[in-house]
């Protein structure tokens, strides 16, 4: 009986215990195919990956931070007139469990603005993801694609 007692102790301890470790995402979380694109000189590029949350809850990127520069969360989309626009999207990208999400040309992306001097392909780029959970830190190469 007291073995028992102690087990649901530790259970329902759990939850307080992952929320005392701070700035770190949450266990589950996998980033894949990160990369990002600069045109040659340029300061301003993207950042594409897919992220899927292997968890069991669900979890948000909300924005993200990159050494030397500005990052933003932004969605592509195109106008009635034909033309493409982008913006940021304040409240993020829902992850929801066993379901991966691709940031992609096109769609959602990370915007990195002003890191000088400019990346050149081969570079890489040190990003902290921003999730609802936490803190995720990746490399990503700047490749040509
Ligand atoms: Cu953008």
């Amino acid at each position: 009986m007291l073995f028992r007692r102690t087990m649901i102790a530790a259970l329902a301890a759990l939850p307080l215990l992952a929320a005392a470790l701070p700035g770190r995402a949450a266990d589950g979380i996998t980033v894949t195919d990160a990369w990002a694109r600069f045109i040659p000189g340029a300061r301003n590029g993207a950042v594409y990956l897919t992220i899927e949350n292997k968890g069991a809850a669900p979890d948000r990127l909300i924005g993200a931070e990159v050494k030397g520069a500005m990052a933003e969360i932004h969605e592509s989309k195109m106008a009635a007139d034909g033309t493409m626009n982008m913006g940021p999207l304040p409240d993020g990208v829902e992850l929801p469990p066993n379901t991966p999400v691709m940031l992609a040309p096109g769609g959602v992306h990370m915007m990195v603005m002003g890191l000088d001097p400019a990346p050149k392909v081969g570079d890489r780029l040190a990003v902290t993801l921003k999730l609802k959970s936490g803190d995720l830190s990746i490399e990503v190469p700047v490749e040509k694609r």
